[in-house]
């Protein structure tokens, strides 16, 4: 399985993925779990990350693209994976479709989690006052929605026309999302 999880700042995706990663026995490969690992360990690309994480803007597609690039060509990758939040850009769309067609392969589904954005800014405030991760403030969160909306949320349209698109209501509990996601992967 060579999954793509998608879906607004809050969604959820990081909280389900581990849960859908084990479960299927792939690896989950988060870009935003990658970048704060390197802005915690103060490397070149956590440097540079930061400076756009703190805004709420993307990171740019070339940095984005290259990690993802070395990611999934490690070993434990070749069985499939579950990228978490990417492709976010049409540009990081088209460069994961070149990543899979050189070893031959296609996405087997685009997973996207659909809740309202009160239910969204709720979450992460609630997030900022239990983690107080940088980008959870509400200026920084209320940028982040923005971006998804101008950039992100059009993608879905592409999957859909390619039929690998599910949609699943994300709200509920974690548990009951879990459950919706396990069976529209069934
Ligand atoms: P991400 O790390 O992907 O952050 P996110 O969109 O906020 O989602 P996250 O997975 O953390 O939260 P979740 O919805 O699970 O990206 C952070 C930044 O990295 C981006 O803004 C960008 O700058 C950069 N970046 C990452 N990928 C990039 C890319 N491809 N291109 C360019 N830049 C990129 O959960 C949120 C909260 O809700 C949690 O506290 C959770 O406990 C809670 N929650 C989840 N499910 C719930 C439920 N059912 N009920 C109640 N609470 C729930």
């Amino acid at each position: 399985m060579r999954l793509v999880l998608m879906g607004p700042p809050g969604a959820g995706k990081g909280t389900q993925a581990v849960g859908i990663a084990a479960a299927l026995g792939i690896p989950h490969i988060s870009t935003g779990d990658i970048f704060r690992a390197n802005v915690s360990q103060g490397t070149a690309l956590g440097i540079e990350a930061k400076r756009y994480m703190d805004a709420g803007e993307y990171v740019p597609d070339g940095v984005t693209n290259a990690m993802v690039r070395d990611r999934i060509s490690h070993d434990d990758a070749r069985p499939g994976f579950l990228l978490d939040g990417y492709p976010r850009t049409i540009e990081q769309v088209a460069e994961l479709d070149s990543m899979l067609a050189s070893d031959g392969y296609k996405l087997t589904k685009a997973l996207e989690l659909t809740v309202n954005v009160d239910e969204v800014v709720s979450r992460l405030v609630r997030r900022a006052a239990e983690q107080g991760r940088a980008d959870d403030n509400e200026n920084v969160i209320r940028r982040r929605l923005e971006v998804y909306f101008a950039q992100t949320a059009p993608l879905t349209a592409l999957y859909a026309q390619r039929g690998i698109l599910q949609q699943i209501d994300g709200m509920g509990t974690v548990d009951e999302v879990g459950l919706r996601i396990m069976a529209a992967l069934a």
